[in-house]
């Protein structure tokens, strides 16, 4: 595509590599701990192949914006997680995506391009929730969910008129049709590319997370329709399993319901995320068994009332927990449980509960999870105004995500010289190649993806376990 002079203008868009999972367990490793040529080579090789099994599929929001298309303008995607950035060619822009915790790889990226002259555009999450940080380290910023207002940065590139900030006013109408295409990405770098978003917003506030901060409280669903037409579209490029990437697939039980009913032709295999309330929705379940859902996330966080409350999470009382799992389990779908160790209600007790409840529920893949103050959430601001943070509140660097490698924050009844080890003891204790092996025997179904699954958090815990104990010896001297 050219525009009226001739001149196409090229865009790059790029997605980052953050100091997450495995790369942040292994990078804050090697950087500090002298290791054998033979383990690091070992930790090296499985860390290669557990990012590109696990973690590998592509951003959607990159996807989304390279799929708007204008006259005079094409776009490609970088993942720098699988891709080096091919400076060898010209680009006009690069968009880059960034994400609260991994901020300064991404402004250092931003600093090195525009020192060769390529102008930068940032946009994600970070820069819709903290603008005035970014300003200075682009050419222009887009503050919020840029589905439809890439066009008009596109348009304005074409002009050689790019105005230093694009503010989404209002939340995007998902219900409007759009195509999200795969052609500015390398199909064959992923484990699947059917990632498929179906609404937006989450009615709830937990106090750790930022979604209801970033896409508001209201759910913004896509129209049933248009999205079996995505899957249809998408299973002729890709045949692989989808992942439905909203953060809570059945918040709203009668879409869902119209959804997953109207997919069960397709035949596909799917995951996604939901709350354990799925246990208690018969209908709903049925509807996502027969679809082909292998397997979901749930969020339990905490299985005290007290903790979950503390953190403004009401909406999966303990009490109810363990049949939902087993309900959800019974149907034929593997539960990833996601906990959260350090809480404000938490206690030394909590570890033996844990990990008696992985027993009872029988959960497939559990996820026991440090909690992390992401900054621009209400538990960032709260546990800085109670000086419990463990770094000065605007050093959002010291914030970087990592995968339970650091403590950033004081827990409230727990002392950090008792709260690490405690951690440490309940993931030396869950995650053993006996247990994953346990837990892929009696999974109900994709039972060499839980093996995989446990095997990887076997390795990654031992990384998370050698990190703590390094800052719980720095803590005591
Ligand atoms: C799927 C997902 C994952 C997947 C896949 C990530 C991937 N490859 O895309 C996996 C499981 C790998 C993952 C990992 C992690 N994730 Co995650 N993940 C999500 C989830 C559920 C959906 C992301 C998504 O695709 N959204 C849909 C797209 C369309 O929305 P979007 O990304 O916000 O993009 C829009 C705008 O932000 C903007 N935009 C985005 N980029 C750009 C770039 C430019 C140039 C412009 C102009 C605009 C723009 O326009 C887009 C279209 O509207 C979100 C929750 C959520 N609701 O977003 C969490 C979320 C993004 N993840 C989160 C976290 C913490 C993590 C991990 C750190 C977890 C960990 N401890 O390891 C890692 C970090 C990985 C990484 N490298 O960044 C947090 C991020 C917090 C934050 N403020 O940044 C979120 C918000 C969840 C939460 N509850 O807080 N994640
Ligand atoms: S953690 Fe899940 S349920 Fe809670 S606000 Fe975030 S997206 Fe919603």
């Amino acid at each position: 595509m050219k525009d009226s002079g001739g001149v196409e203008k090229k865009v790059l868009l790029i997605f980052i590599q953050a100091d997450s999972g495995v790369d942040g367990a292994s990078l804050l490793d090697s950087a500090t701990v002298k290791q054998s040529f033979l383990s690091s080579l070992k930790e090296r090789a499985l860390s290669n192949i557990i990012r590109r099994a696990q973690f590998a599929i592509p951003p959607l929001s990159l996807m989304i914006l390279s799929s708007q298309q204008v006259e005079g303008v094409s776009q490609t995607i970088c993942d720098l997680r699988f891709e080096q950035l091919p400076l060898d060619q010209h680009w006009d822009l690069a968009g880059i995506s960034v994400q609260t915790g991994a901020v300064k790889p991404a402004f250092d990226l931003a600093r090195h391009l525009r020192s060769k002259g390529i102008k930068v555009v940032l946009g994600g999450p970070y820069v819709t929730i903290f603008p005035e940080n970014c300003r200075s380290h682009a050419d222009a910023i887009v503050i919020g969910e840029a589905d439809e207002i890439w066009r008009e940065v596109q348009e304005d590139l074409r002009r050689g008129a790019l105005k230093p900030e694009y503010r989404v006013e209002t939340f995007p109408d998902l219900s409007a049709e759009r195509t999200v295409s795969k052609s500015a990405l390398d199909i064959r770098s992923y484990f699947t590319t059917n990632v498929v978003q179906t609404t937006r917003g989450c009615p709830y506030s937990c106090d750790f997370c930022n979604v209801h901060v970033m896409n508001g409280h209201r759910l913004r669903h896509r129209r049933v329709r248009d999205v079996l037409r995505e899957v249809e579209l998408f299973l002729k490029e890709d045949k692989r399993i989808f992942f439905f990437l909203d953060d809570t697939v059945n918040a709203d039980e009668a879409y869902a319901h119209e959804l997953f009913t109207g997919l069960i032709p397709f035949g596909i295999k799917w995951v996604g995320q939901a709350t354990t309330a799925l246990g208690e929705q018969p209908k709903l379940l049925e509807a996502f068994a027969r679809s082909g859902c292998g397997a979901l996330l749930v969020g339990i966080e905490s299985i005290e009332d007290g903790s979950n409350h503390a953190h403004k999470k009401f909406h999966n009382p303990a009490m109810r927990q363990v049949e939902c799992i087993q309900n959800i389990r019974k149907a034929g779908i593997c539960v990833y449980g996601s906990f959260i160790y350090g809480l404000d209600g938490d206690t030394l007790g909590l570890p033996d509960r844990i990990e008696a409840f992985i027993e009872e529920t029988g959960i497939d893949v559990p996820g026991i999870n440090l909690l992390r103050p992401i900054p621009g959430t209400g538990v960032f601001d709260r546990l800085a105004n109670e000086g419990r943070l463990l770094h000065a509140r605007d050093d959002h660097d010291a914030f970087r995500f990592s995968w339970g490698q650091e403590m950033l924050y004081k827990p409230l009844r727990i002392s950090l010289e008792e709260f690490i080890p405690s951690y440490t003891s309940l993931t030396k204790r869950v995650f053993t190649v006996e247990n994953a092996i346990k837990r892929a025997i009696r999974a109900p179904q994709l039972r060499s993806a839980v093996l995989m699954f446990n095997l990887l958090y076997v390795h990654m815990y031992g990384l998370s376990r050698k990190d703590l104990h390094r800052q719980l010896r720095e803590l005591e001297s």
